[in-house]
């Protein structure tokens, strides 16, 4: 069993694909352990995408990403980080492949209605950036 955290990106919470994206990922098998609604500061969503400082586009990522509420959610399955990233799609809309929610639903390449962590390493960063002990599913 493998983790993973998606986040509906503002843009995905203004369309109201909120239920779609979780309708999506739950047809696949995955199974959501924790989900919430957050509204990121500047300093919050830099921190998120620290990873990204260097590049050309952080200072407009991260002011898109502290636009509005998102929903970040922990995901649990087989090859959950896999899954989520194939769901998704390509970072372009325009290269995504036909059926993947950036194709069906994305306006650019960075207002891309959904984020997916894409390794082991960042997915437990991601995690533990939304959600403590408490807040994650033990079941
Ligand atoms: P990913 O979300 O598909 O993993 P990353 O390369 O990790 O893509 O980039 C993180 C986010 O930064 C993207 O989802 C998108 O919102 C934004 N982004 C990536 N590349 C560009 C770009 O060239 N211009 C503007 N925004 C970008
Ligand atoms: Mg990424």
């Amino acid at each position: 069993m493998e983790k993973t955290l998606s986040i509906v990106k503002p843009d995905g919470v203004n369309k109201n694909l909120i239920g779609e994206v979780v309708k999506r990922f739950e047809s696949a098998g995955l199974k959501v352990i924790a989900i919430k609604m957050a509204h990121l500061t500047k300093k919050q969503a830099e921190g998120f995408y620290a990873v990204h400082k260097e590049r050309p586009f952080f200072g407009s990522l991260t002011t898109f990403m502290c636009s509005g509420p998102i929903v970040p959610m922990t995901l649990e399955g087989k090859d959950a980080i896999r899954k989520v990233r194939d769901i998704m799609g390509a970072t372009n809309p325009k290269d995504a492949k036909a059926g993947t929610i950036r194709k069906d639903f994305a306006d650019s390449i960075e207002s891309n209605i959904v984020h997916g962590s894409d390794g082991t390493d960042t997915a437990a960063f991601e995690i533990g950036y939304f959600f403590n002990a408490t807040e994650i599913s033990r079941r």
